[in-house]
């Protein structure tokens, strides 16, 4: 390994080893890694080909991959290796893992997810491609500014990135707008504007190195010549306006989707990476086999969301258009292919499309989602519609296209069928099944938290590094004192690094032994945040009154970004930040109650937060979160849950043990009957002094001097429309919170209850949830892992 470096740093990178930054020794590192990926990665690829395996396609708008140095290493089972080499020329290890930049290809859990499962398709050696756009910028960047959250460009690219290969002989041409011909009853479209889809390819690796699939992201290129004429007259703008307008298309992740251009521009990054992946696995099908009817035994597509819905209409254009099949057997050959899983119940997340748009930017496949339409009607009559009031409804044309559907927690799948599709579900009662989202053990426990890992791996051995249900062996250490002492001392380990990087970070010095209660997620009025802030000032308003109390001294601490357009999201981080500061100065509670909201959240962030974490914030209103597997993650890492019975909370909560989670809040019927009862926002409020006076001192400016009336509309949104709840849960809420500084101040008894947890998350293996899909929904065969040598 040590050659191996010093070849790249040389002989790649041409650097000398005597004036090589960090920045080199990483990529030098992970070009050595990469060497060792290859080998299995051609034989996994071979052994397709040869045993003529069904593969996956996982379409995805995001993967939120995170760092890669330590994944790949531990999967390839050479994490000493590579310390110790790195250690002999003079480095520091640890130091050249953390220089590499988050690859923050994705927004939040669905983004994650996507990662998460490529990381299992290829430990149970399913042959599989994931597809998504090579962003050139992922997530902004966040940083507070006067407690305000600002946003600039993330700028992971302009590092060499050493995992991918780029592949300029994979080019695909997209095509937009334009024209549809129709004669001889064949459709012929000519699109006015063409792009190209080059591929870059990363290869995934799977644990222990065994199998490798490939994640294959797609960057748009010009595909006009270089205008060489306007540049010899001077004119070099109009040179490069056609290339700059090319490689806007994968720019940017989520551009801003509030004006007409970025709604033209979203659509067509839909497409476009849509588009290039299926004709990628149509051509790699072709060179296979001659006869496109039996694309569906060899080919099983996922769309991650709606955001692929494209999809169906593409593969139908392709089948009908190109391949000359009859509509309405490509639609059926397209549907036995197709997967959709749904993420969202919120209506704003629901996608649909003015025809308008559409039909401008991809005129065929406007004429073939009418197609598909109709051919549901005649069907189902009565069915619900594609197209209605204008708008092609991207939900009804992912769920009509896919052979099933899944949710993403029981829950959550039950609200899918008796809500968002529940025309559909009675029309088709089997479509719709449930895939309770995992989480891999990998990342999420045996490489983000040694401390834990390796105890339990002393105790029960490394198996359950492949198989998390062996975790249940550490149920029987539950009454075992001395290893709960040495389970709370991982903990304490981890919470003093999060100490030690939260006061270099944030300049706030935080007490290792007090609670560490976290909750880090995208910022949404679902996901409440604001409640949570809410429970801290009226916390601090109690310790106030009563600094001589027996109190539990608590770090509350916060992570997440909000949609840049997200108003009343920005108003929750700037009341975070304005709560933080008065309260981290305030001599009278001191140690006892400490904020701290670290900028720019990130998956790395997260690796160093859950496995410090004691208890976990899982608060969103009932019915609103489709799952989640950040709740996965703490509990996995001995943290205690308290929360609502939403997503998968609900599972968590069946798994640990109704004794070892804290539950608070109404239920998701209840919110649905709660939001019926007029004036319910102002009656809680009022039958509440703790969250009145919390809420007057808010509006009041005593947490924003500077400006008094900030929190005012903040403070009346809840008086007047508080769609999320959060005066109806505040004081159960609260009670909940007093429980739990109960529990925590008996240690053994807390420690013993988070043992549980971890103890009890095997189930939340994503190793489960991908081979529910291989079964149910891709009717694929996860390759024995004991089979692959
Ligand atoms: O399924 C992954 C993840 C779930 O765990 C979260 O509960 C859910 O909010 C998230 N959904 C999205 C989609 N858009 N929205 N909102 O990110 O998916």
């Amino acid at each position: 390994m040590k050659e191996e470096i010093l070849r790249h740093l040389c002989k790649s990178l041409g650097k000398d080893a005597a004036h090589s930054s960090v920045h080199d020794w990483r990529v030098a590192l992970s070009l050595a890694l990469r060497d060792r990926m290859v080998d299995h990665w051609f034989r996994s690829t071979r052994e397709t080909y040869e045993t003529r395996a069904k593969r996956v396609y996982y379409l995805s708008m995001e993967f939120l991959i995170g760092r890669l140095v330590e994944d790949m290493a531990a999967n390839l089972g050479l994490v000493e290796e590579a310390r110790a080499a790195l250690t002999e020329l003079g480095q520091d290890y640890d130091a050249v893992v953390l220089n590499e930049p988050d690859a923050a290809l994705g927004n939040g859990g669905l983004g994650r997810l996507a990662a998460c499962f490529m990381d299992l398709l290829a430990s149970l050696g399913i042959p599989a491609y994931g597809y998504g756009i090579r962003y050139e910028h992922g997530l902004f960047k966040q940083d507070f500014v006067d407690g305000r959250q600002v946003e600039t460009a993330e700028t992971w690219l302009t590092q060499r990135n050493p995992w991918e290969f780029e592949r300029p002989e994979v080019q695909f041409r997209i095509g937009f707008g334009g024209h549809v011909d129709h004669h001889d009853g064949k459709a012929y479209w000519h699109p006015w504007e063409t792009v190209l889809a080059t591929a870059y390819d990363t290869p995934v690796v799977g644990w222990q190195g065994k199998w490798g699939n490939t994640l294959r992201l797609w960057s748009a290129r010009p595909a006009s010549k270089f205008d060489l004429e306007s540049f010899n007259r001077g004119d070099y703008l109009a040179a490069g306006r056609s290339e700059a307008l090319a490689r806007t298309i994968s720019r940017v992740l989520y551009p801003d989707d509030t004006t007409e251009a970025g709604k033209e521009l979203r659509l067509k990054q839909e497409y476009f990476f849509t588009a290039a992946s299926i004709m990628d696995l149509l051509r790699r099908f072709l060179s296979d086999h001659d006869d496109i009817r039996e694309l569906p035994q060899y080919v099983a597509i996922q769309l991650n969301d709606t955001h692929p819905a494209i999809a169906g209409p593409e593969l139908v254009r392709l089948m009908s258009d190109e391949h000359n099949l009859p509509m309405d057997e490509a639609i059926e050959l397209a549907r036995r292919c197709l997967g959709y899983t749904n993420h969202t119940l919120l209506p704003e997340a629901l996608e649909r499309w003015h025809v308008g748009l559409l039909g401008r930017v991809l005129p065929r496949h406007l004429e073939i989602i009418r197609a598909i339409d109709e051919d549901q009607q005649a069907r189902h009559p009565g069915s619900p519609r594609i197209l209605e009031h204008d708008h092609v409804h991207m939900g009804e044309l992912a769920f009509i296209m896919a052979h099933k559907v899944n949710g993403v927690s029981a829950l959550h799948t039950e609200l899918v069928k008796s809500t968002v599709f529940s025309d559909l579900h009675r029309i088709h009662p089997t479509r719709i099944v449930n895939q309770t989202n995992g989480i891999t053990p990998r990342r999420w426990l045996h490489t983000c938290n040694a401390p834990l890992s390796n105890l339990i791996t002393r105790e029960i051995g490394d198996g359950w590094v492949a198989d998390l249900e062996k975790l249940k062996a550490l149920n029987q250490r539950t009454g075992d004192r001395e290893f709960l002492d040495a389970f709370s001392a991982a903990k304490r380990q981890n919470k003093t690094e999060l100490a030690d990087w939260i006061a270099q970070t944030c300049g706030i010095a935080v007490d290792p032994d007090a609670m560490f209660d976290v909750q880090i997620k995208r910022i949404h009025e679902y996901k409440r945040q604001l409640m949570n802030i809410l429970e801290t000032v009226a916390l601090w308003n109690e310790m106030r009154d009563a600094p001589d109390a027996e109190w539990t001294p608590r770090v509350k601490i916060f992570g997440g970004k909000a949609a840049p357009g997200y108003h009343v999201a920005k108003q929750i981080i700037h009341l975070i930040n304005d709560v933080a500061r008065v309260i981290n100065n305030d001599p009278v509670t001191g140690d006892l109650l400490k904020v701290v909201f670290p900028a720019n959240y990130n998956v790395t962030m997260a690796e160093r937060l859950i496995p410090a974490a004691d208890l976990s914030e899982q608060i969103s209103t009932a019915g609103k979160e489709a799952s989640g597997t950040g709740n996965m993650k703490f509990a996995l890492n001995g943290a205690l849950t308290i929360g609502t019975l939403d997503g998968a909370n609900v599972e968590i909560r069946e798994h640990v043990g109704s004794e070892n989670f804290f539950l608070f809040g109404l239920t998701a019927r209840e919110v649905v009957e709660r939001r019926h009862v007029h004036g319910y926002a102002r009656a809680a409020i009022e039958a509440s002094p703790r969250l009145s006076r919390v809420l007057g001192q808010i509006a009041d400016g005593q947490f924003s001097p500077e400006d008094s009336s900030r929190y005012h509309g903040l403070v009346g949104g809840l008086y007047d429309h508080d769609y999320f709840l959060v005066t109806c849960d505040f004081d159960s809420y609260f009670d909940t919170q007093r429980r739990a500084d109960q529990v925590y101040r008996n240690g053994s008894n807390w420690a013993a209850m988070a043992l549980r947890n971890t103890a009890s998350m095997g189930w939340f293996s994503s190793d489960r949830t991908i081979r529910g899909y291989a079964r149910d929904i891709w009717q694929v065969d996860a390759v024995d892992r004991a089979g692959l040598e």
